[in-house]
Parts: C-alpha cells; sequence; structure tokens
C-alpha cells in the first residue's frame, strides 16, 4: 500500500482550522520576536529512523500478542515506514537490524527505499541471541566473552553487518551490548571491559572513514546482576578508546530511574561525543513506550539540551536519531505516529526556548526567570508549527486521522492476510 499526497482527504477538512489556528500562534510568536518560519524549517528537517523491528507487535518475556497484517519481508517494512512518513513526512530513515533483515535483492531494496523517500540510517548488529547453525554461543558474552573463539565470531559478525551497511549506504553502525552478568563473581569486571575494548577496536578497524561507531549503554537487562556497558561514562571511554570515529549513544529508556539524561546529553555534546538518540518513555525500566506517553517534560528538557548543542557544539557531528521502541499493546504504525508527534511537538517546544534571555538569566543567577522561560515555552501549543511543516511538504495535517480515515490496517490485513509474524524481539 502507497499512499500519495491526493488522496488525504482529511486534510481538505482540517485546512482551515489549520489556518486559523497557524496564523494566530504565528503572529504571537512573531511579536515576541520569535522566527516562526526557521522553526517550521528546522522541524521539516527533523528526521528520524524507524527500526525494522519496529514495525510488529512486540513481545515481553510472558509472551506476545501478534497485531493483525503485521509485515512478513524486509519489502513489507519499508513500505510501513513509508506510509508513516508519506503521513508524517518525518520517518525518511530505517535503521536495519541484522540478521533479522538481511536483503535478498539489495538493487531493489534500495530502489524501493528510494521511491518511499527513505535513506538508510544506522546498521544493528545482534550478539545478544545465538543463530541457527552458529559454531559458538553467547549464552556468556560475545564481545567480552572469555573465549577468544567466541569474541572472533561476534567480531566477524560486526564487520558483516559493516559490509551490508555499505551495500545499502549506512553510514554507522550501531553496537548494542547485551553482555554482562547475572551474578556476583560471575564475571571479572576488568577482563570482560579489556576484552570489550579490544573487541570493539577490531570492528572500528575496519570502519569506512565516512562511518561512524556508535556504543549503546544500558545498565541492566539481559543480564541482572551488571552490563558490560553499563553507563554513558563507560561507553565514553570506549569510544574515546576506539577513536575519533566513535561516538556514545543515548537510548531514554537505558538509565536508572531519576537519572539526569539532559545532564548526559549536555556533557557528551561538549566534548563532541554524542553519536546517536534512541526514543521511547518508560516508567521503571527499559520499557520502551510511546514516546512522550509518560514524561513529556523531562523529553523537553532533554531537547532543549540538545538544541543548545546543535547551536553550540559544532565539535558534535549531526545526530541520527531513531525511535526505539516496542508496541505490545496499539497497532505498531499508530503508535510510531504518536512517537513521530511527541518528538516534533517537543522538538519544536525547545526550539521556543530564548536561549539568549536565558543565558543571561542564568549568569544573573535568576533562578525563577530560568524556570519561567523554560515554562513558557513547554506550555505553548505548538502543534499548528508541527501540522505546518507537514503540510508544507504535502503530509497529513492531522496523521493519525489520515490514517485511521484511510483504512491502512485494513487495506494491509486485506493484502498480507491476519496472521503474520513480522521479525524482531
Ligand atoms: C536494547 O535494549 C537496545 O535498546 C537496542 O538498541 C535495541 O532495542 C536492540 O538492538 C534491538 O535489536
Ligand atoms: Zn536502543
Ligand atoms: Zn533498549
Amino acid at each position: 500500500m502507497i499512499i500519495n499526497p491526493d488522496q488525504l482527504n482529511t486534510n481538505k477538512n482540517d485546512i482551515s482550522i489549520h489556518k486559523n489556528q497557524f496564523d494566530h500562534l504565528a503572529s504571537s510568536l512573531s511579536k515576541q520576536g520569535i522566527e516562526v518560519d526557521q522553526i517550521v524549517a528546522k522541524l521539516a528537517n527533523f528526521q528520524v529512523a524507524i527500526p525494522s523491528w519496529a514495525l510488529g507487535a512486540g513481545g515481553t518475556r510472558f509472551g506476545r500478542f501478534s497485531y493483525y497484517g503485521e509485515p512478513a519481508s524486509l519489502e513489507q517494512k519499508l513500505e510501513d515506514i513509508g506510509i508513516i512518513h508519506a503521513l508524517t513526512k518525518s520517518a525518511g530513515a530505517v535503521s536495519l537490524h541484522i540478521p533479522w533483515d538481511i536483503p535478498e535483492d539489495y538493487k531493489a531494496i534500495k530502489e524501493l527505499a528510494n521511491s518511499l523517500d527513505i535513506k538508510f540510517d544506522a546498521v544493528n548488529s545482534n550478539t545478544f541471541q545465538d543463530q541457527p547453525n552458529a559454531k559458538e554461543s553467547y549464552k556468556f558474552g560475545s564481545l567480552s566473552n572469555t573465549s577468544k573463539t567466541v569474541r572472533d565470531q561476534a567480531i566477524a559478525h560486526n564487520r558483516e553487518v559493516i559490509d551490508i551497511g555499505k551495500e545499502l549506504g549506512s553510514k554507522s553502525i550501531t553496537v548494542w551490548l547485551a553482555d554482562g552478568s547475572s551474578f556476583p563473581g560471575q564475571n571479572n569486571f576488568q577482563t570482560a571491559l579489556s576484552h570489550t575494548q579490544n573487541s570493539l577496536k577490531e570492528i572500528y578497524n575496519v570502519l569506512p572513514d565516512d562511518w561512524k561507531l556508535f556504543i549503546e549503554y544500558k545498565p541492566y537487562e539481559p543480564y541482572f546482576y551488571s552490563t558490560v556497558i553499563q553507563d554513558w561514562g563507560t561507553s565514553f571511554l570506549l569510544a574515546n578508546e576506539c577513536g575519533e570515529k566513535a561516538y556514545t549513544l543515548v537510548d531514554l529508556g537505558h538509565h536508572l530511574p531519576n537519572t539526569n539524561i539532559e545532564q548526559i546529553v549536555a556533557t557528551l555534546m561538549w566534548k563532541g561525543k554524542l553519536g546517536g538518540f534512541h526514543f521511547n518513555d518508560s516508567k521503571y525500566g527499559d520499557d520502551d513506550i510511546t514516546v512522550g506517553s509518560i514524561k513529556p517534560y523531562a523529553l523537553f528538557l532533554i531537547f532543549n539540551e540538545l538544541v543548545y548543542g546543535m547551536n553550540n557544539n559544532p565539535q558534535n557531528p549531526e545526530l541520527s536519531w531513531m525511535i526505539d521502541a516496542s508496541h505490545n499493546l496499539k497497532d505498531p504504525l499508530e503508535d510510531l505516529i504518536q512517537s513521530l508527534e511527541a518528538i516534533q511537538v517537543i522538538y519544536a517546544k525547545a526550539l521556543l526556548v530564548d536561549q539568549h534571555q536565558l543565558k543571561e538569566a542564568q549568569k544573573n543567577n535568576d533562578v525563577t526567570l530560568c524556570q519561567e522561560i523554560l515554562q513558557n515555552a513547554y506550555l505553548t501549543d505548538v502543534r499548528p508549527l508541527v501540522k505546518q511543516a507537514r503540510l508544507q511538504q504535502h503530509g497529513a495535517i492531522n496523521p493519525l486521522k489520515a490514517y485511521r480515515s484511510l483504512l491502512v490496517r485494513e487495506q494491509l490485513v486485506k493484502e498480507r492476510g491476519k496472521h503474520t509474524v513480522a521479525t524482531g524481539l
């Protein structure tokens, strides 16, 4: 199923209300000296990759309830992203997971992606599961394993993932290392870290010059006592050890409760070492639920630092943005549309922060004013700006409404059948 702009009938009904709301907001923001056109242009440029594993239903360790009409092939996954992108104009990239989504025909996949205006963002390796016919097992770790033979297999896999990415035009690889231990004494921390460092260096050594290596961290899970790359500091030191093309990747769900994520973002950008970002939201752990559904203000504070960093830290490269979510209850495509909307809305709010005024207030230690500046931006209803950015690119004013009115899921079920299953977690 492919959506063309002329199918967006909902826009015809929504346009006059939108125009009123946009004009009203634009005129009020302009009076405050805000360049509305620039904000809308920034929103239009902001593209977030969709991971190839997030288009089917996600599961928990207690079970998985599949969703009807799931994409059964990589081609169908790209079609799904094409649908979301046609509606939201903000999902113009895919992040592939290897080996779940190895293309069979590279040329055809690239042509399909191109026709849907989708780029290939970071490729992701998988050494957290044993693959059928694998010689060695990752039960006791991969890049950190005590056995060199196992480590070599994991290094070879990551190198193969880079080769696949090269064929597709990706420019980065994300390593999320599940390695860790579930019981005190099981691992020698220093040995595990040193093995990991050496393994990452071997992967880094074959990285093309114009590529980046993203090192993701996570405090626990799948193991419960320790994780080898447990926090940003460990990721940062490994990235530094590898070299200038290696960066830390922040996943919002990979922090212990109440961690000040915005401060981590600021520190990494100041050092030019924040490379990638995984969006999701959580209440307890790595819940991977819809962006902005639980802690939108925390996300705003994070975006405020991201915007500051993008304006003030030329030493930090452009970031790779991705939604890392899992959909246990909702239609995955609806959930992704909601996440994209939340990201755009919060980004727009952060763009409203008067950085100059905030700096002055900080200099004067005017704590009250500092808070006011942030709250004023956060409490502004910026949805008309986000809608305007979509409309300018011939997307849907209200993507979720358009998705439902076009009966997308019903159509997908008709085309694919009810009980198809997507590869993924
Ligand atoms: C795992 O918790 C991480 O968030 C990964 O980024 C990702 O979900 C995984 O690599 C999926 O394969
Ligand atoms: Zn992640
Ligand atoms: Zn995660």
